[in-house]
């Protein structure tokens, strides 16, 4: 029995082990593809990025390739976040595991809208083999780890935090942001849900919670929510399909017209 069928090749693109994959994007089927290398350790990395959309079932997804990042990065992280941008940190031009060598720590953020990447600020500490980055329900980044090797030297026991630019004003200060008052802990696939807030907003996102290790997250997924609704009250509407808003927990977040994230709630989506 044939289970599984090849869905084409990634533009030109080769393997690209411990790359990047990131649906920011479901119901799109928006997948940002970034880094990686053909063999998993003692080669040299990528900075390819690209756009896979998902379509139609059993017909090769669209491939498009996109600007490359500054760095090449093998064992790097990527993160939707929940304006609909990427955010990829850590990693090395040279995949070596439980080493440090090579390492960038600068992250680069992709705009599907601009189709650009842009640089933010350095990180303090590398993250390559064995590091993880995880979206936290207040916006911003936890990036911890790396190494974890036993006896080696480039063991990395802690974390670092990364505020992302949407929640700071050019002075550095933090900006002033929308919140969810009210919203139920738990919605039926295809319901509605209804949702108070403290100020206007124009957008929802739901970012599913993450599980990251060895450059995979396999839980991360985006679904963008256009809200009904005006002032502080407003309605949204849960994608009926479960393959694209899969059961389980995920952050809402709420978005001001300056693309300013909420805190998230809590939310869980059930069948
Ligand atoms: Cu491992």
């Amino acid at each position: 029995m044939n289970c599984v069928t090849a869905a084409g090749n990634r533009a030109d693109d080769g393997d690209a082990m411990c790359g990047n994959a990131v649906m920011y994007d479901a119901p799109a089927g928006k997948i940002l593809t970034a880094g990686g290398s053909a063999n998993y350790e003692d080669d040299t990395a990528r900075s390819n990025a690209y756009i896979i959309t998902l379509g139609t079932t059993k017909q090769n997804p669209q491939v498009t390739k996109v600007p490359n990042m500054a760095f090449a990065r093998g064992f790097a992280n990527g993160v939707a976040l929940p304006d609909g941008t990427v955010f990829v940190t850590g990693g090395q031009s040279f995949v070596k595991p439980f080493t440090d060598t090579t390492a960038h720590l600068t992250p680069e953020l992709f705009n599907p809208a601009t189709n650009t990447w842009t640089q933010l600020n350095p990180m303090s500490i590398p993250r390559t083999y064995h590091s993880t980055a995880l979206l936290l329900p207040d916006a911003t980044v936890i990036q911890g780890g790396g190494g974890l090797c036993g006896g080696c030297g480039v063991n990395h026991f802690d974390a670092e935090i990364f505020v992302p630019p949407y929640l700071l004003n050019a002075d550095g200060s933090r900006k002033a942001r929308p919140v969810i008052n009210t919203v139920a802990t738990t919605v039926r696939l295809g319901a509605t849900l209804s949702i108070t807030t403290n100020s206007a907003v124009t957008k929802f996102a739901l970012i599913r919670t993450g599980t990251a290790t060895h450059t995979v997250d396999t839980d991360q997924r985006r679904i963008p929510l256009t809200p009904a609704g005006s002032g502080t009250s407003y309605t949204v509407t849960i994608p009926t399909d479960p393959g694209v808003a899969v059961p389980g927990f995920w952050f809402l977040f709420a978005l001001n017209s300056a693309g300013t994230p909420s805190v998230a709630k809590i939310v869980k989506v059930t069948p």
